[in-house]
């Protein structure tokens, strides 16, 4: 097997693209990627300040790193969801590697700042572990970007999140995530006439621009890249994936990718190209108005922001242990309406009549 660059000894291959390369032009080729999103989709402006939000898996490591030899001036965020030893590692992972680069890490630990933790949010909410969570993370980063005044937030999403992401949206039809679908979300300025305290002053960002430079990227070239530059990154997934739908559609489109290599490029980037746009939001993001959250000041259609109603309802509990939730089957909904546990009584003391194991 050889370098389809220099004919030299590779050390991977890449059926997607027909070719084979040794570390050097593989690790060059990955930059190209990068390169070539940002450019093609207008991400990041040289100067900018760009906030990494970091994992510690290998995606968001990659991305940090890539960034960094691209030369821009980039920094990290990471969040400790107290998801048990796989958030230890996690937060681990990225501390190290800023700390072996000297590089500025921000740190949010959910349990010590806000009082809660992923495991805890689902067994009280009810609900899907990464309903809480993508809502924290989203709005701690957000947040985040726009207190540090970052140009910026980028995300290490690969092609294989997006188009198992796309696969989803397309197999429900869900046009009004389809219309968001994108490797840019522009910023967001806020109303002119926001009257309510606490609010970003009118005309300001309300919310960051949100790039995602991997999408030219699988999972296995994110992967490969860490172990060639070095990076040491958590391998265990999120035990609270389990069941995730998401991870059932990257399976089947690893079926369709293996039986014909390229599908899942063609699949995203022709939806990219020759469909997006028809299902475009309406200009004024057709959520209705948006106003400031009467608690935290962050953008909102309705009087206090989704993560400020989270916080009100997970917060003051006692932590539920990873290991007693469950990601919620198929029919589960319905088991769980029927064993709704009485007002009063506290999250752990409802686990078994709730689908969280003992
Ligand atoms: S959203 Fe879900 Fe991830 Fe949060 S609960 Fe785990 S799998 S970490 S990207
Ligand atoms: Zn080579
Ligand atoms: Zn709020």
């Amino acid at each position: 097997m050889k370098c389809a660059v220099c004919r030299g000894p590779a050390v991977i291959d890449l059926r997607r693209h027909n070719a084979n390369f040794c570390a050097d032009h593989f690790l060059k080729f990955c930059r190209d990627q990068v390169v070539r999103a940002i450019d093609e989709y207008d991400m990041i402006e040289p100067g900018e300040r760009v906030l990494v939000a970091v994992s510690g898996g290998k995606d968001s490591l990659a991305l940090w790193d890539l960034l960094l030899e691209l030369g821009y001036e980039v920094e990290g965020m990471t969040i400790g969801l107290g998801i048990g030893d796989y958030s230890t590692a996690s937060t681990e992972a990225a501390i190290a590697f800023a700390a072996r680069r000297n590089l500025t890490l921000g740190r949010i630990d959910l349990r010590g700042d806000y009082d809660y933790d992923i495991p805890t949010a689902a067994a009280v909410t009810r609900r899907v572990p990464c309903s809480s969570c993508g809502l924290s993370k989203r709005h701690l980063i957000d947040r985040a970007a726009l207190d540090g005044d970052y140009d910026v937030v980028a995300t290490g999403h690969n092609l294989d999140d997006e188009a198992a992401v796309l696969f989803g949206n397309v197999l429900h039809w869900h046009t009004e995530y389809l219309g968001r679908q994108r490797p840019v979300l522009a910023e967001r300025i806020g109303p002119e006439h926001d009257t309510r305290s606490g609010g970003a002053e009118a005309g300001t960002r309300v919310f960051p621009r949100k790039v995602k430079p991997l999408v030219r990227l699988t999972e296995r070239e994110t992967a490969a890249y860490c172990v060639l530059r070095g990076i040491d990154y958590v391998v265990e997934e999120c035990p609270m994936a389990e069941g995730n739908r998401h991870l059932r559609y990257k399976e089947a489109l690893n079926a369709v990718e293996a039986a014909s290599p390229g599908a899942k490029q063609a699949f995203y980037f022709g939806f990219l190209a020759r469909a997006a746009d028809r299902f475009a939001p309406e200009p004024d993001g057709g959520d209705g108005e948006v106003r400031s959250c009467a608690r935290c000041g962050s953008p909102t259609t309705g009087e206090v922001c989704a993560f400020c109603r989270l916080i009100d309802q997970v917060t003051g509990h006692d932590p539920v242990p990873v290991e007693l939730v469950r990601p919620r089957r198929r029919g589960s909904r319905r088991r769980r309406a029927r064993t709704k546990r009485p007002s009063g009584q506290s999250a752990t003391g409802a686990q078994n009549s709730t689908g969280f194991a003992t």
